[in-house]
Order: structure tokens, then C-alpha cells, then sequence
């Protein structure tokens, strides 16, 4: 009964808009959904680092390398306010790291393709940096205090990834025939996967209903999917790039850039697991995570002292 009562205390303050904070009283699952969520996306920018880190020491200029340097440095920092808020909801950040390491939590399908060529480093920046702006400043606005705090900053600094990428793919587009050919290959492998990236269609996300009721998600993956088409086709078009989908069509009535049938059965193998690049991230991510140990230890055992002292 007291339950009963805290969450329509719970629910009447997510309808008025307030944040829910750490101390405050929430229900058993919005905390779960929460964690699962907030510590799966910390484990995307973590891995994420990846296929980019692959090309640091092969960019084209200096400039190029300082640029994607930044870029890289910055996913290891979402990572880090990402898990020190799922930190907030009472987990500790080695049990999710584990869950990771383990198999047992996801992390964003897209860091499951390679990067082929320079022309993929402009393409994600674009495309996936794009994506990820386009659901991020949605949860911006959730009503949990401490992730949507996580996502504003974290949007400021997608956004000039964003901007770096669509500057490398313009450069590209008017560059040399084989720079040409390059970016539209990018393009053509990076385009579908980054909208499966929105998550499966709504009538098959079982977690959509109850996140978008305490205002987790305010737009559903469908919403955000179409959001993201309409956003990118005219920034294709001022780029001369082609997007690779014959069925990518205005569509007067809606308003909105009809597109062509998502490959489901690929996105499901891929976060079961069995996509083109998850072995190797895992691997790399094992290795780094025991290279890492001894400055663990060392920040421990600094702590531990200092609270001693
Ligand atoms: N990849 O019921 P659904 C980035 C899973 S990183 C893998 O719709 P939900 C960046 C889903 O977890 C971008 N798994 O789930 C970094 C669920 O399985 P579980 C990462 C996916 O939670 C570096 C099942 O499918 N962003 O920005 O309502 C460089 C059913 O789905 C995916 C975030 O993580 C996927 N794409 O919605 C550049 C944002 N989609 O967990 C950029 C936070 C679905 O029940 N997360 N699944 O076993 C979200 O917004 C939502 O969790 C999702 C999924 C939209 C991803």
C-alpha cells in the first residue's frame, strides 16, 4: 500500500515535469531499466573508441590526427560521466564493466562493423555521431536528473564530431575521383547500419512502453529512426553524396523521407553477438581492461590512503 502511494507520488512528479534524483524514492524497475540502459550506453562510447583509435596513426595530416585524438579522448569521457551515473542508482562500476567484459550487457550494434578506409572516420562522425546526436538530446530531457545532466554535455561535445566528420566527407566528395569512390563506399556500408542503430521497430521493443512512460524515452525508436532520415537526406545532397537506398522518397502527405526495409535479421545477429567486428572488440577490450589493472590498483590503493590520512 505505501508502495502504491510512493508511485503515484513517483508518476504525479514525472507528468509535472520534475527531475528524479539519486536520494529520491523510485520504483525497483525504473532504477533497473535505468542501469541497464545508462551502463550499456557508457559501454557503446567505451567501445567506440575502437574502430576509430584503428586510424589515429593513420591520418592523413596532423591536423586530421589532433582532430580524431580529441574525438577518441572524448568517447572515453562520456564513458566515464556515463558511468558514474549509473554509479548514482546504486551499482558499483566493476559490476557493469564485468558485464560487459562477460557478454551479459550490450553495447551500441554499430562498433560492430570495421573501418575500412579515412573515408569511414568522416562517415561516422557524420552518420553514426549524427544518429547518436539526434537520440541523445532526447534523453537530455529524461526525467532521470543525473543522465539527462550526462547527455547535455555530451551532446555540446557530439555535436563538433558530428561537425568534423561532415567536414571530412565534403572534403572527400570534392576531392580526387578515388577520394570520391571512397566516401561513397563509406557511405553506402555505413548508412544502414546507422539507422538500425535507433534500436528495433517499435512494435518490437519490449522496453519502449514502460521507459516511455517515466519519461526515459520521450520519442520512440521509429520517431527518432524517421527524425534522423529527414535531418541527414539534405545534408547528403549539399555533400553530393548518394544515399544507398532506391526507396528513400518525399513524402508530401507526412512530411517525412520514406525509406526502404531495415535488414532486422542482420541487427539481431549482430547483438546476439555475431556481427561482423564483436569478437575483436571484445578481445581488445578484455586486453585493455587487464593492461589497465595496475592503475587501478594504484588509483585504489591512492584513495585508500587518502581516506586514512
Ligand atoms: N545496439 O526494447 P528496445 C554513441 C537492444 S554510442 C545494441 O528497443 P531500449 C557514440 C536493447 O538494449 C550510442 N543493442 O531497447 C559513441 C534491448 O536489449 P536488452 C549508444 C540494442 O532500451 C562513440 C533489445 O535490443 N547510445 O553515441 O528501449 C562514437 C530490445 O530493444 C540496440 C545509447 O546507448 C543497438 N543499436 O532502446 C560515436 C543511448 N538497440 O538491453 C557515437 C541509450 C536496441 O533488453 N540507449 N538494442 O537486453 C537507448 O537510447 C536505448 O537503450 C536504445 C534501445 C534506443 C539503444
Amino acid at each position: 500500500m505505501e508502495d502504491e502511494s510512493k508511485l503515484r507520488a513517483f508518476e504525479a512528479r514525472i507528468e509535472a515535469g520534475e527531475k528524479i534524483e539519486p536520494k529520491d524514492w523510485m520504483p525497483e524497475r525504473y532504477r533497473k531499466q535505468l542501469i541497464r540502459m545508462i551502463s550499456q550506453h557508457a559501454h557503446s562510447e567505451i567501445v567506440g573508441m575502437l574502430p576509430e583509435g584503428n586510424w589515429i596513426t593513420r591520418a592523413p595530416s596532423l591536423r586530421r590526427k589532433m582532430g580524431l585524438l580529441a574525438k577518441v579522448q572524448d568517447e572515453a569521457g562520456h564513458g566515464l560521466y556515463l558511468y558514474c551515473s549509473a554509479e548514482t542508482l546504486g551499482v558499483d562500476r566493476s559490476e557493469v564493466v564485468d558485464q560487459l567484459l562477460y557478454g551479459t550487457a550490450k553495447y551500441s550494434s554499430i562498433f560492430n562493423y570495421p573501418t575500412l578506409t579515412w573515408a569511414d572516420i568522416g562517415t561516422i562522425g557524420w552518420l553514426v555521431d549524427g544518429a547518436a546526436i539526434v537520440n541523445q538530446t532526447m534523453l537530455a530531457k529524461c526525467s532521470y536528473g543525473p543522465y539527462s545532466r550526462a547527455n547535455i554535455r555530451i551532446c555540446k561535445e557530439e555535436n563538433f564530431h558530428k561537425k568534423q566528420g561532415y567536414e571530412i566527407v565534403a572534403t572527400m566528395a570534392k576531392g580526387t575521383p578515388e577520394q570520391k569512390r571512397m566516401v561513397q563506399d563509406a557511405v553506402n556500408r555505413w548508412w544502414w547500419p546507422s539507422l538500425t542503430m535507433f534500436g528495433p521497430p517499435d512494435k518490437d521493443s519490449p522496453n519502449s512502453a514502460e521507459l516511455m512512460k517515466w519519461q526515459v524515452k520521450l520519442q520512440s525508436n521509429d520517431e527518432l529512426r524517421q527524425r534522423f532520415v529527414n535531418l541527414t537526406v539534405p545534408q547528403a545532397s549539399v555533400v553530393g553524396v548518394a544515399l544507398p537506398d532506391p526507396d528513400l522518397k518525399y513524402n508530401s502527405k507526412t512530411g517525412n523521407w520514406d525509406f526502404g526495409a531495415l535488414n532486422w535479421d542482420e541487427f539481431f545477429a549482430v547483438i546476439k553477438g555475431n556481427g561482423p567486428c564483436n569478437r575483436q572488440r571484445m578481445r581488445a577490450r578484455r586486453i585493455a581492461h587487464e593492461n589497465g589493472k595496475w592503475v587501478r590498483d594504484a588509483a585504489g590503493a591512492y584513495a585508500a590512503k587518502k581516506r586514512a590520512a
